[in-house]
């Protein structure tokens, strides 16, 4: 299994600066250490700041997102393509916009979106005009055609292949469409009574009476707001960092599992690096349970 590391430095789905820096501050922790050599690599382009016009109520910088989306859109397809397997840094969660499209791109999949928001929202139903509120609308064809027509007219992904993990922080319109779409919701308090073991093997069996692959997105906002200063939307009631890890172990451990995205650092708004040096031990999670599970088949 090769990796390809795909870095998004990506901040117009929402209005805080900073969160851009994620993949770098990634970096400055040593993040491509703990990759393979071979590890094949990519910065996502994205618009200068000088180029963006806040002139869109409803969606606001979506030029600036458009630009960034449709490029990992069509990095993501050829990587899977050539059966590499993604980890994706942001970035604020517009660019899943990108992800889920490059991924619809080569067949169906679902997903699994740890996150205390649904990001569900269209601009008619969105509170901010933020696109980060919005990745999994316009991945299921719902809003406005620039979103929901990255990567393809084709809907990107069928409610009944998503299962949310961690929502605690819904808007109206949003409840509205899970309600009416009956989207799988896992809870933070079922994590915690039922226990990740239980609750992943709930998820992976849903999903894959469904589909044969899927693809984790990890908001650093699923976590609770105490452990995570360097975020752009927290909230309290979250996952603690052990929930957090033995939900990606689980995830790591699947050979169903094609790819993973981790978003929402913003170092701006860090203390000490805390939320930052949090999401390097999340990265390292994810990049030794892969690797171990590799040695473990080898030795087998
Ligand atoms: N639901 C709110 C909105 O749409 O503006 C907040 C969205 C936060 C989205 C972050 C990425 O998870
Ligand atoms: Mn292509
Ligand atoms: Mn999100
Ligand atoms: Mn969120």
């Amino acid at each position: 299994m090769q990796w390809s590391y795909i870095h998004v430095p990506l901040r117009y789905g929402q209005g805080k600066l900073g969160v851009d820096q994620g993949p770098a501050k990634l970096n400055e922790l040593g993040m491509e250490k703990l990759l393979p050599t071979e590890t094949v690599k990519h910065t996502i382009r994205v618009l200068p700041e000088s180029e963006i016009r806040e002139n869109e109520e409803h969606l606001k910088r979506v030029d600036g997102v458009l630009h960034t989306v449709t490029e990992l859109a069509e990095v993501v397809h050829r990587e899977i393509t050539a059966n590499r397997f993604p980890l994706i840094v942001g970035g604020d969660h517009s660019m899943a916009i990108g992800t889920l499209a490059g991924l619809a791109q080569t067949g169906p999949y679902g997903v699994i979106w740890v996150d205390a928001h649904a990001d569900l929202n269209t601009g008619e139903t969105s509170p901010s005009g933020n696109i980060h509120g919005m990745p999994l609308a316009a991945a299921m064809g719902m809003g406005d055609v620039r979103l929901t027509e990255v990567g393809g007219r084709e809907p990107k992904l069928s409610p009944e292949h998503l299962v949310y993990i961690a929502l605690r922080d819904i808007d109206e319109g949003e409840m509205n469409e899970i309600n009416r779409l009956g989207i799988k919701v896992i809870t933070v308090e079922e994590v915690r009574t039922r226990g990740v073991d239980v609750i992943m093997q709930e998820a992976l069996s849903y999903l894959r009476e469904r589909v044969n692959r899927f693809y984790i997105s990890f908001d650093m906002d699923s976590l609770d707001a105490s452990l995570v200063p360097g975020t752009g939307t927290p909230v309290d009631g979250g996952l603690t960092e052990v929930e957090a890890k033995a939900i990606l172990t689980e995830a790591m451990k699947a050979d169903d599992l094609i790819a993973v995205e981790l978003v929402e650092l913003n170092p701006s708004l860090d203390r000490d690096n805390m939320t930052a040096n949090l999401a390097y031990r999340l990265c390292e999670t994810i990049i030794k349970s892969k690797e171990n599970l590799l040695l473990e088949g080898e030795t087998v």
